[in-house]
C-alpha cells in the first residue's frame, strides 16, 4: 500500500482520536474501544435470530463430517459468545442469538457486529418479522456495511412457497438496499445431508449441493472479501472510529455540577445581552428622535426667517434654542432611564452585587470652539456669556446664575432668562440642577452622581444649542441684496441644510457617546458576574472545542468510510 493509502489514513485518524479522546478525562476511557492496527485475517460475523441455521451455514461451508455438524449445531444455540471458525483464509465468527429484535440481545449483536469487516446476515425462507427487518436494516445503513454484506434467506427447501415469491418479498424489505446487497438463497441442511448421507446416489448428491446454494454463497463471500485485509479493513476500521467518536461525543452530553454550571453561564450572558440590546433599542430610537427634533426646530427657524430684512425675530430663535435643549434632554432622560432600567432588571436577577453605571453625562458634540466667533448678534453674545457663566458656577449658584442672567440688561438676555423660567425645556434645565443640588442623597442608584460633571452638561448643552444658532445671527448683506426674495428663499435654505447636518452629527454622536458609555458599564457587568459565569464558561468552551475536533476527524473518517459513490 503506498503513503495516503486507506490504511495509512485510518492509521493516522486512528492516532488523532487517541490524542482528542485523551485530551479530557470524559473521553479518556473510550480510547481502549479504538480500533486497533490488526493485520489479522478478515473477520465475517454471521448476523441472524437464533435457529435461523448460522451453525448449520458454518458446518456446510467448512464441509464438516456428521459427527462434528451434530456437535456444532446442537452444542452452540445458547452459547453467549462469538465463537470464530476460520474458513478459506478468513475468520467466520458465529454472533449467538443476534437479530431477535429484543432491545438487548440487538445491543450485544451491534457490540458483536463491532469490529468485524463483513457481515454475512442470516434469514430464513420463513421471512423475517418487523423487528428483525429493522435490525437488518440498521446494520446495513447506520452501521455501514451494505457494501460489505450479504443476505442469506436459508431454509429454502423447508417452504413450500416459490422461491421467486419469497426472493422478491425479501428484496421488498430490503428497500434501497435491494440492489447493492447479493441475496443468496440456501439450504444447508440439504447441503450437509448430500455431504454425509452414504446412501445417496452421485447424482442425488450433485443436485442437492446444486440446489443448497452454499456454492453461491461461498462464491460471494469471496468475492467481498477479494480486495484482502488493506482494502476491506481500513474502511471497517473508519466505521469503527466513527463509531467511537458518536460514544465520545455522548460522553460530552453535560450533567450534575456541569450542566448547571453551564446553564447559569448561559443564563448570565443571555441577561446580559439581553440588557445590552434593550439599551442599545433605546439608543437608536431616541438619537434618531432628536435628529429628527433637531431637523424640525431648523424648519421652524427657517420659517421664521423675516421678509423684511432677513433675520430670524429673537423670540422665534429663543424658541428654537429651547427645542433644541429639549432635544438633547429628552435624549439624555430616556437613555438614561433605558440604562437603569437595564441595571435595574439585572439587579432584580442577580442582586446588589451588580455595579451600577455610572451617571449618564452627555458630552456628545461639544462646541466651545465655535463659540469665539468674531461677528456676534447681541442675542448670541447674551447666550454665549450665559452658558460661559454655566459652565464655571457650581451646581448651588445655577439659580443664582439664571437670576443674575435675568438682570443684566438686554432685551436678549432677558429672552433667555424668561425661556428658561417659562418652558418645559427650560424647566428642564432647572429641574437637572434641582436634582443634583438637592436631591443627591435620594438619587440611588445614581448616588455616584458627580454634580459639578452634570451642571458643566447642562451648560454644554446650552453652549451646543447656541453653536448651533450661530448662522441665524448672521445676516451680513441681506437686506443690501437686490433680489430680496431670492436671498431669503436661499437663507432659508441654508438654515435648513445647517440643522439637517446638525442633526445627522447629533446622531452619530449620541450613538457613539451612548455605545462607549454601555460597553463601559457592560464590561464592569462580565466582570462583578465573572465567579457566577466562570466555571460554566470554562466547561462550556471545552466541550466546545472538544466536539469540534471530534466532529471534525468524524468527517474525516466518514470520508474514507463511506467515499462518495458514482
Ligand atoms: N430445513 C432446514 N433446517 C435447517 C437448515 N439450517 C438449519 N436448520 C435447522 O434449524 C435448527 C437450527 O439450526 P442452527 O444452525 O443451530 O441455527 P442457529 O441457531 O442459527 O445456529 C436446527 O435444527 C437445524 O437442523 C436448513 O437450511 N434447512
Ligand atoms: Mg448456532
Amino acid at each position: 500500500m503506498t503513503d495516503g493509502g486507506p490504511d495509512t489514513r485510518v492509521v493516522a485518524q486512528i492516532a488523532r482520536a487517541k490524542e482528542i479522546l485523551n485530551a479530557h478525562p470524559r473521553t479518556r476511557g473510550l480510547t481502549a474501544s479504538l480500533p486497533q492496527a490488526d493485520t489479522s485475517p478478515l473477520r465475517i460475523a454471521l448476523l441472524g435470530p437464533y435457529s435461523a441455521g448460522k451453525s448449520m451455514l458454518i458446518a456446510a461451508l467448512r464441509r464438516l463430517p456428521a459427527a462434528d455438524v451434530e456437535k456444532l449445531v446442537d452444542a452452540a444455540p445458547r452459547t453467549q459468545v462469538a465463537t470464530p471458525y476460520p474458513w478459506n483464509g478468513v475468520t467466520l465468527v458465529d454472533l449467538p442469538g443476534t437479530l431477535s429484535g429484543d432491545e438487548e440481545h440487538s445491543a450485544a449483536a451491534r457490540r458483536g457486529v463491532r469490529g468485524v469487516d463483513a457481515l454475512m446476515i442470516v434469514t430464513t425462507s420463513e421471512l423475517p418479522g418487523e423487528a428483525e427487518t429493522r435490525a437488518i436494516l440498521r446494520a446495513l445503513d447506520a452501521d455501514g456495511f451494505a457494501d460489505r454484506s450479504v443476505v442469506v434467506v436459508n431454509k429454502m427447501s423447508a417452504e413450500n412457497s416459490d422461491r421467486e415469491v419469497i426472493l422478491d418479498e425479501i428484496r421488498k424489505r430490503l428497500g434501497p438496499f435491494a440492489d447493492r446487497v447479493p441475496v443468496i438463497p440456501t439450504d444447508a441442511r440439504d447441503y450437509v445431508d448430500a455431504a454425509n448421507e452414504p446412501q445417496l446416489t452421485q447424482k442425488q448428491r450433485e443436485l442437492l449441493v446444486a440446489e443448497s446454494g452454499i456454492d453461491a454463497l461461498a462464491a460471494e463471500l469471496r468475492r467481498i472479501t477479494a480486495p484482502g485485509v488493506e482494502g476491506v479493513r481500513p474502511k471497517a476500521q473508519a466505521y469503527e472510529l466513527m463509531r467511537v467518536l458518536e460514544d465520545a461525543e455522548q460522553r460530552w452530553e453535560l450533567d450534575g455540577e456541569d450542566l448547571d454550571a453551564a446553564q447559569t453561564a448561559k443564563k448570565a450572558e443571555e441577561s446580559i445581552s439581553r440588557a445590552k440590546e434593550a439599551v442599545i433599542d433605546a439608543l437608536e430610537r431616541e438619537s434618531e428622535i432628536a435628529a429628527s427634533r433637531i431637523r424640525t426646530a431648523g424648519g421652524r427657524a427657517a420659517d421664521g426667517v423675516s421678509e423684511k430684512n432677513g433675520v430670524v425675530p429673537v423670540d422665534i430663535a429663543t424658541a428654537v434654542t429651547g427645542e433644541l435643549i429639549d432635544a438633547r434632554t429628552d435624549f439624555d432622560v430616556r437613555f438614561s432611564a433605558s440604562v437603569r432600567a437595564a441595571f435595574a432588571a439585572l439587579v432584580a436577577e442577580y442582586g446588589e452585587g451588580v455595579p451600577a453605571p455610572e451617571a449618564w453625562v452627555n458630552g456628545a458634540d461639544a462646541p466651545e470652539t465655535t463659540l469665539a466667533a468674531p461677528t456676534e448678534s447681541p442675542y448670541e453674545r447674551a447666550i454665549r456669556e450665559a452658558a460661559e457663566k454655566a459652565a464655571k458656577v457650581g451646581a448651588k449658584r445655577l439659580h443664582e446664575w439664571l437670576k443674575k442672567v435675568a438682570s443684566e440688561p438686554g432685551e436678549a438676555a432677558a429672552n433667555v432668562a424668561n425661556w428658561l423660567n417659562k418652558t418645559r425645556a427650560g424647566q428642564k434645565v432647572l429641574n437637572a440642577g434641582g436634582k443634583i443640588t438637592n436631591g443627591v442623597g435620594k438619587f440611588k442608584p445614581w448616588g455616584k452622581i458627580k454634580a459639578g460633571e452634570k451642571v458643566a452638561s447642562t451648560a454644554g448643552k446650552v453652549q451646543w444649542a447656541i453653536a448651533v444658532m450661530g448662522p441665524l445671527t448672521d445676516v451680513k448683506s441681506i437686506v443690501q441684496d437686490q433680489s430680496k426674495r431670492m436671498a431669503i428663499n436661499k437663507r432659508r435654505q441654508v438654515l435648513r441644510d445647517h440643522f439637517a447636518e446638525v442633526a445627522l452629527r447629533q446622531r452619530t454622536d449620541l450613538t457613539d457617546a451612548g455605545e462607549r458609555h454601555l460597553s463601559e458599564w457592560i464590561t464592569e457587568v462580565e466582570h462583578s458576574l465573572a465567579d457566577l459565569t466562570h466555571p460554566g464558561a470554562e466547561i462550556s468552551a471545552a466541550r466546545e472545542a472538544a466536539l469540534e475536533e471530534i466532529k471534525s476527524l468524524r468527517d474525516e473518517a466518514e470520508k474514507l468510510a463511506r467515499p462518495a459513490t458514482g
